[in-house]
């Protein structure tokens, strides 16, 4: 029994470092969630998510290059100038060629890494033109979500649904919301982000969006969900005891659905009074 457990924590074991090497995920993943055993990114549903994902497998092979480089020297030098086999040691110093090289080499490898990075970079930190913006607003401890005039005009809390609460199956434990962002497939949007109270972080690790929600500060990123589906993040700055129970619930759907949705919206949000008290999602 020992062995067979112990043979399976092997195999679990490589699974994982295998996984490592090759940025994959073992477990094939609910798409917008965490998955057990997850060791790569999460699948992404947007265009820069898949850039950037490809970006962190070129990465690791080119770390994993390297690591194997450097161990093929060192197990040359172990093997072929050690001691017995070597016994009266060369005094070279100076090798114009090999230290050009060992310069010019690193930098080359450092360039090769920045210019896809900076690209990135640039696609995240400069929008497209927006077809809908969303404000999201930390709250100690859940989200607000205001929709601007143009889409009706109207906002409203989003609460972690608790653990006793009616969570339904398909929702997530710890990152279902009662009140989900609702965004259109295929379009660009931008979120403007900020908090009430504490600092907060607004993340959809699907989407590879991740920035500050800084109180008395407007920050913004951007989004273009390319398929349908719910997804799941999580305030990603530890911003007091309730910072695990204020997950970030994004429904992207079809256009007919969320102009079905933003109608309903508007009713139902309409009365929302801005000075309303602060709901606490409390742990269970
Ligand atoms: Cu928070």
């Amino acid at each position: 029994m020992r062995i067979e457990n112990a043979r399976r924590s092997v195999t679990a074991l490589s699974t994982a470092a295998v996984a490592l090497v090759l940025g994959i995920n073992v477990a094939s993943a609910a798409a917008g969630q965490p998955s057990p055993w997850e060791t790569g990114m999460q699948e992404m549903v947007t265009e820069l998510g898949q850039s950037v994902s490809s970006f962190h497998t070129y990465l690791v092979w080119l770390i994993t290059a390297i690591c194997l480089f450097v161990l093929a020297l060192i197990l040359v030098i172990i093997v072929r100038f050690n001691e017995n086999k070597n016994p009266t040691p060369s005094r070279t110093t100076h090798n114009t060629l090999l230290e050009v090289a060992w310069t010019i080499v690193p930098v080359l490898i450092l360039v090769a890494i920045a210019i896809p990075s900076f690209r990135l970079l640039r696609e995240q930190l400069v929008p497209p033109q927006a077809d809908l913006v969303v404000k999201a607003t930390g709250y100690s401890w859940y989200w607000g979500y205001e929709y601007p005039a143009d889409q009706g005009g109207f906002k409203f809390d989003s609460n972690m649904i608790p653990e006793d609460g009616n969570r339904k199956p398909d929702q997530p434990r710890l990152l279902g919301a009662d009140n989900a962002m609702v965004v259109p497939v295929g379009k660009v949007v931008r979120v403007q982000v900020t908090s009430a109270d504490v600092l907060h972080a607004f993340a959809m690790p699907s989407f590879y969006i991740k920035v500050d929600a800084v109180p008395g500060r407007l920050n913004e990123t951007w989004f273009k969900a390319e398929k349908e589906g719910v997804y799941y993040g999580q305030c990603s700055e530890l911003c007091g005891n309730g910072h695990p129970y204020m997950p970030i619930e994004i429904r992207v759907v079809s256009e007919q659905q969320f102009a079905a949705w933003l109608a309903e919206a508007k009713q139902r949000y309409a009365s929302t009074d801005s000075s309303a008290p602060i709901k606490f999602a409390t742990a269970q």
